[in-house]
């Protein structure tokens, strides 16, 4: 009901201004034309300078209002993300200048130069100098931003730091896995023709390779430690996906055959950040970025970023994915663990994981 009352409201509204235009025409011819376009002319050049006012003040308070709404307010979560920040304020500025004066000019000069009996139009062609100059310096300062983003660019997706934590990221549709190298820092070898998810093998872990038998999966959650850089690797086993992690400022394409890396260092735990955004939820949010399906939007990962301590703590508590694939699936309960080949296996892990995975 309220629809049609609306859409009734709109039509009205076209019929009156309708009516007014049609109306004006008519006085027009009554006055003489010559009059009536000289006047037409100078409401013109009035309602330009308005529209530039108001359009200004309007853009400053749409983003005066929704400011607090971005993550901008919150501050980068990364120390790579930063830069990134940085980057992004420094274009906003340069923009900001650019579009205010020639916005100014635009509207100014329609309205200072509107139609005079006192002057004539002055007529040129071409200035070398003029085409120099609005050529030159757009594509002076567009090229030291480009150099600025290229820079980062290389920073973050080069070789992570020698310390840094390692965790394999797989997108599918709809859900993100994480599989984290265990104790010998080192994630096992794949082959895709090995997945089978109903096995306990969603990733298609080669577990001849012994390796893999001391890696962890998650899925949905992953794990990271404040201050320690981490570098993701980034797989797809189906279309491309997105890994976005705006509170890092940081995203990379997740594609199927190749994979893809990116590092960062965290800079505040998830309890920092629900101080620091004044959001006892807070969770840090793997997004994916990229349109991949009718679930795109359910494809949400949560980050949990703690302390070393805190971390090892947790990791402790998870068993290896090769002793669940042993024990007959992931849902099959450590306490399973008991046909001949998951002990020998268990055997072969190094120690404290071994445990995990067979004393829970
Ligand atoms: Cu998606």
């Amino acid at each position: 009901m309220n629809d049609i009352f609306l859409i009734a409201i709109v039509l009205m509204i076209f019929l009156l201004i309708f009516q007014i235009a049609k109306a004006s025409e008519y006085v027009s011819i009554l006055k003489g034309e010559e009059k009536s376009r000289r006047q037409t002319n100078r409401i013109n050049g009035f309602l330009l300078i308005a529209f530039l006012i108001f359009g200004l003040i309007g853009a400053w308070w749409c983003n005066d209002m929704f400011y607090k709404e971005t993550l901008f307010p919150q501050g980068a979560a990364s120390v790579q993300g930063e830069n990134i920040d940085t980057m992004m304020w420094i274009t906003i500025i340069i923009t900001g200048i650019v579009f205010v004066i020639t916005q100014v000019a635009l509207f100014a000069f329609a309205f200072k130069y509107q139609e005079s009996d006192k002057r004539k139009a002055f007529y040129f062609t071409h200035s070398n100098k003029l085409e120099l100059l609005w050529t030159g310096v757009p594509a002076i300062v567009l090229t030291v931003l480009v150099v600025f983003g290229l820079k980062y660019w290389f920073q973050f997706t080069s070789d992570a730091p020698k310390d840094s934590q390692l965790v394999e990221v797989t997108g599918h549709q709809f859900a993100w896995e994480f599989r984290y190298p265990g104790a010998d820092g080192v994630l096992g070898k794949k082959n895709y023709k090995l997945t089978d998810a109903a096995h306990s093998n969603s990733l298609g872990v080669d577990w001849s390779d012994a390796a893999s038998h001391d890696d962890i999966h998650t899925t949905a959650t992953v794990h990271l430690v404040v201050n320690k850089p981490v570098k993701f690797v980034i797989n797809s086993q189906d279309v491309i996906h997105d890994v976005g992690l705006p509170h890092f400022r940081m995203k990379m394409d997740a594609v199927p055959g190749i994979p893809t890396t990116l590092w960062f260092t965290p800079k505040y735990t998830t309890e920092e950040m629900k101080v620091r955004t004044g959001n006892n939820n807070f969770v840090y949010e793997l997004s994916c970025d990229q349109m991949c399906g009718k679930g795109h939007f359910s494809m949400r990962g949560i980050i949990i970023v703690e302390t070393q301590q805190e971390f090892n703590k947790w990791i402790a508590t998870q068993q290896p994915e090769y002793a669940k694939a042993m024990s007959g699936g992931s849902n099959a309960t450590p306490a399973a663990v008991s046909d001949s080949t998951s002990k020998k296996d268990s055997a072969s892990m190094p120690k404290p994981l071994a445990m995990a995975a067979t004393n829970k």
